[in-house]
Parts: structure tokens; sequence; C-alpha cells
């Protein structure tokens, strides 16, 4: 039975030159393209070292964000979902993704009330966790716990901490019952019920770290988070992220992935 985090499976879309116009709430400095390619190469390379089949879609110069897959849409085992992202240079991201989804799910669901990002998403053993945020609201949280009741996931909704773009800015699931997290998530209740391995503030950033298979890939920089992570028994590969930080982006959200049981 393959846990929640192992995949062998994954779509990445290239960065087009665009990305250095991709959507950040700050005004600092707008990442560099070659670095942003190179940080997305090193990626690829390390889902693939780390056993994943990995599908690599072509850039989308229309638009800057649709390197970051993962707020699209959302994958399961059973069947593919097609979101709503919640910023309006973002919503049609999903068509684009549509037939790439198609090709490979035979279930393919589609939302079709309110805004949900897959950044918002936190998919645990046996419950999802739907974050509300400024990309993520009421109608679209509760459109979506249906359409996961439709193929057997439980979900909770959530409520994010003001100022933080999406829940898994702020999370990651680590192990099957433990959660990295800001130590601001930590203390909101959200996270009731899991271990939390609270990361140092000055590293809060690599809490958008993802579990792949038998290793979690962090941000490179954040040495007290490779402990952290290291003493509880897990391996942490740093991986740079630098750049696409700029435009507010981690480690999660530039792949879709999941496991496809293999044909009987
Ligand atoms: C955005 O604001 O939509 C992009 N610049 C960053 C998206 C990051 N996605 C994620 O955390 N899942």
């Amino acid at each position: 039975m393959p846990r929640v985090f192992d995949f062998n499976s994954a779509i990445v879309r290239t960065p087009g030159r665009s990305v250095v116009d991709g959507l950040s709430a700050s005004a600092g400095p707008k990442p560099v393209y070659e670095v942003v390619l190179a940080e997305h190469q090193g990626y690829v390379a390390a889902l693939r070292a780390a056993g994943v089949d990995v599908t690599v879609l072509p850039p989308l110069e229309a638009f800057p964000d649709s390197v970051f897959v993962e707020d699209p849409a959302l994958v399961f085992a059973e069947a593919a979902v097609l979101l709503r992202p919640g910023a309006p240079t973002r919503i049609a991201e999903a068509q684009e993704l549509a037939p790439t989804l198609r090709a490979r799910f035979s279930t393919v669901l589609t939302l079709s009330d309110g805004f949900a990002d897959g950044g918002d998403i936190l998919v645990t053993p046996g419950r999802v966790l739907i974050g509300l945020s400024a990309r993520t609201d009421e109608p679209g949280a509760a459109a979506l716990a249906k359409l996961l009741e439709s193929i057997d996931l439980e979900s909770s909704v959530v409520r994010v901490p003001r100022g933080t773009l999406h829940l898994k800015t702020d999370c990651s699931l680590v192990d099957e019952e433990t959660i990295l997290a800001t130590d601001t998530l930590a203390r909101s209740g959200l996270l009731e019920g899991y271990r939390v391995l609270v990361v140092p503030d000055e590293e809060r950033h690599a809490t958008n770290a993802i579990r792949v298979n038998d290793v979690v890939f962090i941000r490179a920089g954040c040495p007290q988070t490779g402990a952290l992570l290291e003493k509880h028994g897990l391996n942490a590969l740093p991986l740079p992220a630098s750049e696409i930080a700029k435009i507010d982006a981690g480690l999660s959200c530039m792949s879709l992935r999941w496991f496809d049981p293999p044909a009987r």
C-alpha cells in the first residue's frame, strides 16, 4: 500500500521567460530567468533521482506563474481535480493542464464553484486539509470538499493565518503523522492531532518542503531545518530555490506528484 508521499509520477512545466513577471506580494527584485531555469532543472533531476517518472510540459509565456503547476490542479492515485486558482492571472492555467491530466487519469473532476489553489491543500493520511486564504475561498473549499468526498477522501477546512500566501507556504507533511511548520502555524491550533516540527523563525521559508519517497526536499541554506529533520530520522535533501522565492514560491509548487499503480 503506497504511503501519501510515495510517488512514481510527476508533471512539471518548464518556466517561460515571463516567469520574471510572476506574482509577488513584495516589491523586491525580480528573479533572473536563467537562475529560475537552473533551479527548476535541479528540482527535476532530484525528482528523477528519487525514483519519479517526470513529464516536463513546455513553457507557457502567456502565464508567468504557470511553472507552479501545483496550484491549478490536484492529483491522487484515483483521480485528478482541475481547480480554479484565485488569482485572476492564473485561473486559465487549469485548462492548460486539462489535456495532460485527461491523458493520464481516467477520472478528472472539475471545481465549478468559488476559488481554490493547490498550494492551500495539504494531503495527510486519512484527511485532506483545505486552507482558506486570499486565494481559496469558502465556496471553493466547500465545492472541493464535495468533490473529494466523491472519491472517498475526507477533508477539513482550516483558516490560513493572514499574510500567508498558501497553507503549504507554512507547512508540509514529512511523515505519516508529522508536519514541518512555522511557529505561527504550530500555535494556530490548525495542526491539532499531528506531531509538529517547528522550524526556527530565521528559516521559516524552509517549511515549504516536500517528502518524496524516502527523501525530504528542503530549500538550500536552511541547515537548522536539515538538522531538525535528520534528528527526526529523515533524509533531507537541500535544493536551491532562492530565485523562485522572489515570486513567493517554494518547492512543493513546482510539481504535481502521484502514485500511478502498476497495471494488473
Ligand atoms: C503566485 O503568487 O501564485 C506565484 N507567484 C507563487 C505560487 C506559489 N505556489 C504555491 O505555493 N503552491
